[in-house]
């Protein structure tokens, strides 16, 4: 074999050619071989890869190949969660068509993406943006509908008044608009709505047989869900009302010192005062989120109404409060601020009383509060019938109690909302109805389908285009033939990333996917992303999964069996005097100082942060891949950490993996196949490791199976020249193959192996060379080491000391004393007194 450098920049487009020429890694859903569906959270098309996508990426690409090698009929698919907001800022921004945009990011990312020879079908890529795509979607929201899953009511929104537009909660910036800054309102509007609600007890079961879930998800998502177990009772009211309330800790009642209800909540609404509606406009200022409105200063509205306390008979005062909001529970609460933050933050503001109504012990009845509220569990106190209590027993007693009353009921209340679809904005799946005069909302008929995005659209007004556009809208009624008008919402790009993963199994022309391949794909084996989707995304595609399956048309109801979320990857920060921020090629070291490159100006060194644009700190894979190759890239980003913790960035790092690319490829060149000999330890060595990296990519142990390939390497550098030093040089390059798979391409070539690496099936194990069948046993005489012997594993202790008793180096060390004793430790020891 030739002595030639391994050159990764004339390898690596040669390799990925090859592979896209034989179909490598294409799909085959009618494949006999058991399957195995890998999926990374497809990439939003952004412009360019970042390095956070590359070690996604790499890591699925790595258990694609290995589970192909182990003989399974994979799917690794790969395509783009393409509609959303960047595209339509670009357009404002730019004056760009949010599609050519897109389309163009696209092309650019996806050769960003195979330089890096990922083993993806990409015949069955898709882009969400297209009619093939969301067409499909708009006959499953359909489908939706007539299964009563879809409806519309009237919901606030955000909205700009100065930019006349509904903004997301994340385009208002501290309760102002992004773009005219002026303060946002909260709106009503009708609304399109999906009924997840309906799945809420399913989507919390279910996660109770997800074992290879990360358990910090499966518990933000039942957070989220929020089921409580509380109580709903009515208070009378002054005004000759009743106003019923949720509570989840029912025991504290005898705390309660305070009303309090939403500013929408009817009793707000019925108050014939110009003090309580400009209280209420006020209340609608500022955003709508739900962390917004605890952070919020509290604000109330003295409504002059009292509510009579069902047990002590007190006259309670009932407030409008900015912080109860109208659509949880009732919309309106008993406060109880000793032990409430948010109640206790009003009740200083207005001076009410903070009664304590729970206790470390019945002795601390008095014990002052020390500036906040206590949440924290105990015994009741101050609270008549149930003093001495503990928190459980007592809020059974008052649920009882209020039942018996018939004031009220113990109550299952779900935090989980219906999810609010609804865009008003263009890049996003037309909603597929129609708004008639005569006949109302209307769906569109199935046949009309996909309603296309219009492309001539302009976005030099703020607002919605699809709204503006002077024809797209028009169209006739379904029902009665007469003028009607589109609906000119969008869906939340949610939607489109909620059945994706469908998609890529099964992609007829004519209907969203195919039942059968469904059956054959589904569940993804293995999903792999950030932990930023934990909840909403993954929440959504369990729930349209199970939405689908409700109504016939797949019969997998949980998505994803397995799910792993990756670290980030990190990178120092550099900052000039000013605070503004250097990129890692600006800077240099001088001495023990960093200066900028350009001028010597000082530069701070910041924290190890997640790399991110803003903050310069970032690496662009392009450069890394013209410079080490693709192979050192992927190694490096396996090696370093555990692939759930966090990868920080070096050139020293990434200069280690390039070295031990080129490593490689000197011991692979160094490969005799005429070679004879037998090394009983280096076979032993090389099946070990082919177990091992087995297990640990199985696992997902990256970092440890790059380990194991190290170890190897080193182990066979040593070994003289043997018919098992090849073996193990050829098993090295099957075990490299799924992280440095030009390499191995490249070196199973140059050896003389028939075909492509990665078709090879992965080496098999000879379980007789997985045990140590052989120990070293150490010989003591008056407590000095005086042989070592090796004996087969096990040896009996007869055997052992019948051996140590035999060693010419014992019998001198004995010099013909008589042996007391003989103590053998089995394969460790044998000691002999004498
Ligand atoms: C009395 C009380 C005493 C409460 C106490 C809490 C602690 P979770 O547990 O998150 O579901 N609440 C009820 N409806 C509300 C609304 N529409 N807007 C704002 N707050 C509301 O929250 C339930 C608790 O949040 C309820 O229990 C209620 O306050 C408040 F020591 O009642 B609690
Ligand atoms: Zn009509």
């Amino acid at each position: 074999m030739s002595d030639t450098r391994f050159d990764p920049a004339s390898a690596d487009p040669r390799w990925q050619a090859a592979w896209e020429n034989a179909q490598t890694f294409r799909a085959d859903s009618d494949s006999a071989k058991p399957k195995s569906y890998v999926l990374e959270m497809f990439p939003y098309p952004s412009g360019r890869i970042h390095i956070g996508h590359v070690r996604n990426y790499t890591m699925g690409d790595v258990l694609a190949r290995y589970k192909r090698a182990t003989g399974h009929e994979v799917l690794h698919p790969m395509g783009w969660d393409a509609f959303g907001m960047p595209a339509e800022n670009a357009a404002m921004e730019k004056g760009v068509h949010p599609g050519g945009w897109t389309r163009d990011n696209i092309e650019h990312m996806k050769a960003q993406l195979k330089r890096l020879g990922f083993a993806l079908d990409w015949s069955r890529e898709l882009a969400t943006c297209e009619p093939d795509y969301y067409g499909h979607e708009q006959a499953l929201f359909l489908d939706l509908y007539e299964a009563g899953l879809v409806y519309r009511k009237e919901s606030e929104v955000n909205w700009d008044p100065v930019d006349m537009t509904v903004l997301a909660n994340e385009q208002v910036i501290d309760g102002k608009g992004w773009r005219s800054g002026a303060p946002v309102e909260r709106r009503k509007l009708a609304q399109w709505f999906l009924k997840i609600t309906d799945f809420a007890e399913d989507l919390l079961e279910g996660l109770g047989g997800l074992d290879n879930w990360p358990d910090k998800v499966k518990l933000m998502q039942e957070n989220w869900i929020g089921k409580s177990r509380g109580l709903e009772f009515s208070f009378d009211l002054s005004n000759g009302e009743t106003l019923p309330v949720y509570t989840t800790r029912p025991d504290t009642i005898f705390g309660a010192s305070f009303v309090a209800v939403a500013a929408d909540h009817p009793v707000a609404q019925a108050l014939d005062s110009e003090a309580a509606r400009e209280f209420i406009a006020l209340c609608k200022r500022g955003g709508t989120t739900a962390a917004e409105l605890e952070t919020a200063e509290k604000l109330g509205f003295d409504t002059g109404i009292t509510a009579r306390h069902p047990f002590t008979g007190a006259d309670l005062p009932v407030y409008i409060a900015n912080f109860v909001l109208m659509d949880y529970g009732t919309g309106a609460i008993m406060a109880v601020p000793g032990h409430d933050q948010r109640d206790f933050e009003f009740a200083t503001k207005y001076d009410l009383p903070i009664p304590r109504v729970v206790a470390p012990g019945v002795e601390e009845a008095g014990k002052p509060f020390d500036g906040e509220a206590e949440a924290g569990e105990g015994v009741l106190v101050n609270s008549d019938f149930l003093d001495g209590m503990a928190v459980d027993d007592a809020k059974r007693e008052i649920i009882t109690r209020i039942e018996a009353q018939g004031r009220g009921e113990g109550k299952t209340v779900w935090r989980l909302r219906d999810w609010g679809v609804s865009r008003q904005r263009y890049w996003g799946t037309p909603i597929p109805f129609i708004h008639c005069e005569t006949c109302g909302v209307v769906p569109a008929p199935k046949d009309s389908l996909p309603i296309t995005l219009p492309e001539d659209v302009d976005f030099k007004t703020p607002g919605n285009p699809l709204e503006r556009h002077p024809t797209w809208s028009k169209v006739d009624c379904p029902t009665c033939g007469g003028a009607a008008r589109r609906e000119t919402d969008t869906l939340d790009t949610f939607a489109d990333s909620s059945w994706y993963f469908l998609r890529f199994a099964s992609q007829p022309s004519g209907k969203p996917f195919d039942r059968d391949e469904i059956a054959k794909w589904l569940p993804v084996d293995q999903y792999i992303g950030g932990v930023e989707h934990a909840i909403l995304h993954l929440l959504y595609a369990r729930f349209w999964t199970r939405a689908l399956a409700r109504i016939g048309l797949i019969d997998v109801k949980e998505p994803f069996a397995s799910l792993f979320t990756q670290g980030m990857v990190t990178h120092e920060t550099y900052q000039l005097g000013d605070g503004s921020y250097l990129s890692p090629d600006q800077v240099r070291k001088n001495g023990s100082d960093w200066v900028r490159i350009e001028d010597g100006a000082p530069v701070d060194v910041g924290r190890v942060i997640k790399m991110s644009k803003s903050k310069k700190n970032v690496v662009d894979p392009d450069t890394i891949i013209d410079h080490y190759g693709a192979d050192a890239v992927r190694w490096f980003m396996l090696s370093d950490s555990p692939p759930e913790r966090d990868l920080p960035w070096s050139e020293a790092g990434i200069e280690g993996c390039s070295r031990f690319v080129h490593r490689l490829w000197r011991l692979f060149s160094a490969y005799d196949p005429q070679a004879q000999g037998e090394d009983k330890a280096l076979d032993r060595r090389t099946h070990q490791a082919i177990a091992a990296v087995a297990d640990d990519i199985e696992s997902l142990g990256f970092n440890k199976a790059v380990a194991r390939i190290y170890e190897l390497t080193g182990a066979v550098e040593k070994a003289q020249p043997s018919a098992s030093r090849s073996a193990a040089i050829r098993t090295l390059v099957q075990l490299a193959a799924p992280m440095m798979p030009h390499l191995a391409e490249e070196a199973w070539a140059a050896i003389g192996q028939d075909g492509m690496v990665a078709d090879a099936p992965w080496p098999e194990v000879d379980p007789a060379l997985l045990v140590e069948d052989e120990v070293t046993i150490a010989v003591q005489h008056k407590g000095k080491l005086r042989d070592t012997l090796t004996a087969p594993k096990g040896a009996s202790k007869e055997a052992l000391e019948e051996m140590a008793l035999a060693s010419e180096k014992v019998q001198r060390s004995l010099d013909g004393a008589a042996v007391r004793k003989v103590i053998v430790v089995p394969d460790r020891l044998v000691n002999i007194v004498t």
